[in-house]
């Protein structure tokens, strides 16, 4: 039976079209392909692909990742600028024994060389929007909590799994700058067996806890994946606040290999979209008070 899941409202689309494909016999990787591209083409999403805000230099930096979860491999783009499709870029670098993660140059020279359409990523709106916070002074922070990444995973009829992330990373950040989204085990993990995770939110804070690879091993010891993302997110949380920090800004996704599928996260909400055995529906998990992390799954509405 197929299902997806993808974070945040702005998924859901992508996410219909996607899990048609599911339905339809197509595979998880076409789904995954798809719903992200939907994401990175529309210029109304300022986080992800065309229209993404830009770093603090005013030019559009673009991470994306892919791994199959049957067979491990992964492929990302980290720091590039002007491909139209990040994430296609990242499934044509997965397979790859070495050379799969890909960094700036390296990673636009790639595309161009597979014939991947190329574009400049800014609109006169993110641009206005970037000149009107450069007359901010120390507003950076404020721009750094504005910022979400697509992330995908879907499940198909043979059994075959894949997450796939995109994002233009944090507003304002610094030309270089990498966050979680392209990095194995940080923004993403998938092994078919037991099930994929993956996280938005502050990068530098969800490295800290390898998330996803973390939520995906405490589902190969039997957590579902509403548990997994729970803990996984609480043990971070507890060390964060422990160390005197706030709880930060992260949420996570996950699917086991059952297609069960979970969330959690340290907002007081965080939309995402779902389906398995029904049309996609958007959801939302609801974090706790300081320290926890807890997630209610409590259906948002059906429609986005
Ligand atoms: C990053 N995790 O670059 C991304 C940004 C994000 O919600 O997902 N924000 O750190």
């Amino acid at each position: 039976m197929p299902a997806m899941i993808g974070t945040w409202q702005m998924c859901f689309e992508g996410l219909q079209e996607g899990y048609a494909i599911l339905q339809n016999g197509g595979t998880a990787g076409d789904a995954v392909q798809t719903a992200i591209m939907r994401v990175e083409d529309n210029a109304d999403y300022n986080s992800v692909g065309f229209g993404g805000l830009p770093a603090a230099d005013g030019r559009v930096y673009l991470d994306a990742a892919w791994m199959d979860g049957n067979t491990l491999h992964m492929g990302g783009i980290m720091s590039a600028e002007n491909i139209r499709n990040p994430i296609r870029a990242a499934r044509l670098l997965c397979g790859r024994e070495t050379n799969c993660l890909l960094a700036g140059r390296g990673a636009e020279r790639f595309a161009v060389e597979q014939g991947l359409p190329m574009r400049d990523m800014r609109t006169e709106k993110s641009l206005a929007q970037w000149r009107e916070e450069l007359q901010k002074a120390n507003r950076q922070m404020d721009a750094y909590r504005e910022h979400d990444t697509v992330c995908m995973i879907a499940l198909d009829d043979h059994g075959s799994m894949i997450v796939g992330t995109s994002t233009s990373g944090l507003f304002m950040k610094e030309p270089g700058r990498v966050g979680d989204s392209p990095i194995i085990g940080s923004g993403f993990y998938c092994d078919a067996r037991f099930g994929a995770a993956a996280a938005t939110g502050l990068g530098e804070d969800i490295m800290r806890g390898c998330l996803s690879y973390e939520i995906v091993s405490l589902m190969k010891r039997g957590a579902s994946p509403d548990e997994a993302c729970q803990q996984a997110l609480y043990e971070l949380v507890k060390s964060k606040v422990s160390l005197g920090e706030d709880e930060g800004s992260m949420s996570v996704i996950a699917m086991n290999a059952q297609g069960q599928y979970g969330a959690a996260t340290t907002l007081r909400i965080f939309p995402f979209a779902a389906a398995k055995n029904a049309q996609p529906r958007l959801y939302a998990a609801r974090g706790g008070k300081a320290g926890h992390a807890a997630s209610s799954a409590a259906e948002l509405k059906n429609e986005p």
